[in-house]
């Protein structure tokens, strides 16, 4: 299997006998033999492992072949006294595995496990004067966690207890002239970071301030002749970049201008690259894509919140 969402499509054209076999990937990574090597290399990859391969499999409505219960055990057990979660048990805790675990229990209905509290505590104490956040006790600053810090705490219903105006206009001070966003201020324009602040800016509902014109512009000159998508100018495309490319279009309502045509075109593809191994993001990035584009078979995921769309609801209207 490669990192090519050629590949993800042909499975979903096989019907339900693919889609098994991709439940089947994501469970054989799940269950890795805990002393491989590359079980121990990604060790501490796992609560995002488990957000990519849970989500996929959800999207693919095939959710209840896991075991929540032992999954939630497992949550519970990466939790920091702290507040935060880890990448796994005895790891340190960090913003990135506190998203991950929060959107794990949202997609398994187990948001109630948790202190509510405790957690947005944690969260609470990352933002920094400036109204940035750092993503875990060492301080690094980066657009990727006032995103996870925004759509954490909108998750937990706790926005209000962290200064939101400073946290927007941080985000705005991380603009650049060609209408993208960098990891901090100054820094360069890539689609990752513009998917981070503009999700950030549509939870905290200031997508007004975001010149969309311009944004959509920057974001549809990614595509490449493949009609594949890259992050930034001269880069490789990337399946990816289906993902953050195509969710930030959807959020700031300039999808339309992307050629969807051939985006979907059998050859050319979401991405080109056929000789990359595939591993549990880019199945989860493949397949979310294909969700973006609403296609048949796929459930529709959110474009801000990266959960499926039944999920957020779920949260929010109580249905
Ligand atoms: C819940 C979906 C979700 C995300 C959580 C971690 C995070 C928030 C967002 C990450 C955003 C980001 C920076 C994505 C980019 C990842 C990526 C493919 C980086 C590769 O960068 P380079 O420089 O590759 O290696 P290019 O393609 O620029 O050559
Ligand atoms: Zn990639």
């Amino acid at each position: 299997m490669y990192c090519d969402c050629k590949l993800i499509i042909l499975m979903l054209q096989m019907g339900e006998l693919a889609v098994d076999k991709h439940v089947k990937y994501i469970l054989s990574v799940q269950k890795k033999r805990k002393d491989s090597f590359e079980a121990v290399v990604m060790e501490h990859l796992t609560m995002n492992g488990a957000y990519w391969g849970l989500t996929t499999l959800d999207l693919l409505g095939k959710l209840d072949v896991v075991d929540s219960e032992e999954i939630t055990e497992w949550i519970i057990q990466c939790q920091h006294e702290s507040g935060g979660f880890a990448g796994n048990i005895g790891h340190d805790p960090h913003i990135l595995y506190t998203l991950s675990a929060v959107q794990v229990l949202a997609l398994l209905d187990k948001l109630n496990v948790l202190d509510v509290d405790k957690v947005s505590n944690y969260i609470v104490g990352l933002q920094n004067e400036d109204g940035s956040f750092s993503g875990d006790m060492w301080g690094e600053v980066d657009t990727r966690f006032s995103y996870i810090a925004l759509c954490c705490l909108s998750l937990l219903h706790r926005l209000d207890k962290i200064n939101m105006e400073k946290a927007v206009n941080y985000i705005l001070s991380c603009k650049n002239v060609d209408g993208g966003f960098g990891c901090i201020p100054g820094g360069e324009s890539h689609a990752g970071q513009i998917f981070c602040c503009v999700g950030a800016l549509a939870i905290t509902g200031s997508l007004h301030l975001v010149d969309k014109d311009l944004l959509g512009w920057w974001l549809c000159e990614r595509q490449v002749k493949s009609g594949g998508l890259n992050g930034r100018p001269e880069k490789l495309p990337d399946v990816c970049y289906s993902w953050w490319v195509l969710s930030s279009l959807i959020m700031i309502d300039r999808v339309h201008w992307i050629n969807k045509e051939k985006l979907d075109k059998d050859n050319g593809g979401i991405s080109d690259r056929p000789d990359d191994a595939v591993d549990v993001f880019h199945t989860y990035f493949g397949v979310a894509g294909l969700s973006l584009l609403e296609y048949p078979g796929v459930k529709a995921i959110d474009p801000a919140y990266a959960l499926p769309v039944d999920v957020v609801n779920r949260i929010f209207l109580g249905r």
